[in-house]
């Protein structure tokens, strides 16, 4: 079907929408010449393989033309008072929530994820920007007491700029709003590219943006088919101040690099290598329920899923057996079926690297518990799957794998655990299970993750700081710290008193 704009969306889905206006927007970009409006790129649903719709492929010079959007709408955004620019976050905020069944269904339709899992996406990405309507008016600065009394010492904090904004697919509402929110409240505009695979709800909520009052050029976004051109013209483009991606540790490097010349602020929030330790105090019922809930969220799709689960020896094989009951129930299939837990992989690469992780681990003597197989001929569906025995030098336990594959690993040290569990070049997520309050302590203290979650699955929120150490990243996203990664800090010093 195509829209007023030109634009493709099939009826199945402008079917499901009440809104289906939330799609206008997509397809005008102005000031594009003949030959840039005949390149278009197609947006897929991954469960059925359905042609959603056809965007405008945007190259270096749209880029460019949005960053002389930004620098100029900026100034103005910056000077609002901090109650005028929360009155307008709130409003995206409510017309986000009034709309999120909309949404949910865009998200489901060209991610995947079943359609409960899409709308608590939404939900938790409305909560962003409530969080930071508010923190929008809680923007400090400090005195400091002078070393000689004919002067006075202070600290002010100012918007950094412009704003590169890079996200992934994974969670293409959420991630959107957590690197916007906090840059709207600092002041900041913004030059927004979603994934390729995933630009529809983001266009969606940019609909919305406008309706809530945000100034023009103050948001802006990028459909393109790849991120290569347009990332290294936000790298290097000197009105861009700051670049916050979200993505691969690969491309992270690639960008790092890229701003290196103009020594431009980073936010990176990159891969994981999630440990998850259930030691032998832990209540293994808990536990059981907090690993399939770590793994097999968004199906194995998240930087912070439990990568590599380690159990210890006195209750390996009770966790096993009833993790793998639970695994082996888990449902299959498009995300817009009801009772669907686990929907498709984004794409035959993801697919592929599964796939190879499972061959890897088996012929070095990994047992298959559950699972192990791609469903159907054509599509991404792949079965939760189980592998226990698993050694730690094995690629499933090295590599970030990306999908519903759980590696079980044996340990008896519970000391040994935790440097193995610090092995990695990653240090995003870990989680571990346990109740002597001692060791609580000590291995939350030990262990190098940016995340640590304590008897439970499950940690991201709005009101606390998301981001890693080592190579998952620089930075933290939500929280008030997630502000100040949006703001300058300004000494200034007024002499002659
Ligand atoms: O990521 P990419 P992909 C990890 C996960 C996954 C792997 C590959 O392990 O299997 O990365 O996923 C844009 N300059 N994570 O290929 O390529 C791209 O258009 C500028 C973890 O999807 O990093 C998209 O918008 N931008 C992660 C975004 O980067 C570039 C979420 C992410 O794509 C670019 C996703 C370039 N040269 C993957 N190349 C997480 N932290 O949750 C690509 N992009």
């Amino acid at each position: 079907m195509k829209g007023d704009h030109g634009l493709t969306v099939t009826q199945s889905l402008t079917r499901r929408l009440k809104n289906p206006e939330l799609f206008d927007d997509l397809a005008g970009v102005p000031g594009r010449n003949a030959e840039q409006a005949t390149r278009r790129f197609s947006v897929f649903n991954p469960s059925t393989g359905e042609l959603l719709a056809e965007l405008p492929d945007m190259d270096v010079r749209d880029v460019s033309l949005a960053i002389d959007k930004a620098e100029a709408a900026q100034e103005h955004w910056a000077a609002l008072t901090a109650r005028e620019r929360s009155d307008i976050l709130w409003e995206w905020h409510q017309l986000i929530l009034d709309h999120s069944e909309d949404l949910a269904a865009i998200l489901t339709a060209e991610m995947g994820k079943p359609l409960a899992e899409a709308k608590s996406e939404i939900a938790h990405a409305a909560a962003y920007l409530q969080w930071y309507a508010e923190e929008a008016n809680r923007i400090y600065g400090e005195t400091i007491s002078p070393p000689s009394n004919d002067r006075r010492m202070l600290v002010i904090k100012q918007p950094i700029g412009v704003v590169g904004a890079i996200t992934p697919w994974n969670f293409p509402a959420s991630m959107v709003a957590r690197k916007i929110s906090p840059a709207l409240a600092a002041g900041c505009a913004i030059v927004l590219k979603p994934a390729e695979q995933t630009p529809l709800v983001a266009g969606a909520m940019f609909t919305l943006a406008r309706m809530a009052g945000f100034p023009d050029g103050v948001l802006n976004l990028i459909y393109a088919s790849e991120g290569d051109a347009v990332g290294r013209e936000l790298c290097s483009n000197p009105k861009v101040r700051k670049i916050s991606f979200t993505g691969s540790t690969a491309v992270g490097r690639l960008l790092m690099r890229a701003c290196s010349d103009q020594i431009k602020r980073t936010s990176f929030e990159l891969g994981g290598n999630a440990p998850f330790i259930v030691f032998d105090d832990a209540d293994v019922d808990a536990a059981v329920d907090g690993a399939v809930q770590a793994k097999f969220r968004n199906a194995g799709q998240t930087c912070v899923s439990a990568n590599r689960l380690y159990v210890q020896s006195s209750v390996y094989d009770e966790f096993c057996d009833k993790f793998t009951k639970r695994v082996s129930a888990l449902r299959v299939g498009d995300g817009f079926e009801p009772e669907v837990s686990i929907g498709p992989l984004i794409d035959k690469c993801a697919l592929a690297k599964i796939e190879d992780h499972i061959r890897d681990a088996v012929r070095q003597g990994g047992k298959i518990r559950c699972g192990g197989n791609r469903i159907g001929e054509s599509g991404t569906f792949f079965e939760p799957t189980v592998i226990t025995d698993v050694e730690r030098t094995m690629r499933v336990a090295q590599e970030e794998t990306f999908g519903p594959l759980a590696p079980i690993i044996r340990f008896n040290n519970p000391d040994q655990v935790v440097r193995e569990a610090n092995d990695t070049i990653y240090g995003l997520a870990a989680y571990f299970y346990a109740s002597n309050l001692k060791r609580v302590w000590r291995v939350a203290e030990a262990l190098e993750y940016g995340m640590v979650g304590i008897n439970t699955g499950r940690m991201s929120s709005e009101a606390a700081p998301f981001g890693g150490m080592k190579q998952s990243g620089i930075g933290r996203e939500g929280s008030r710290h997630g502000l100040e990664d949006y703001l300058e800090m300004k000494y200034l010093c007024m002499g002659g008193l």
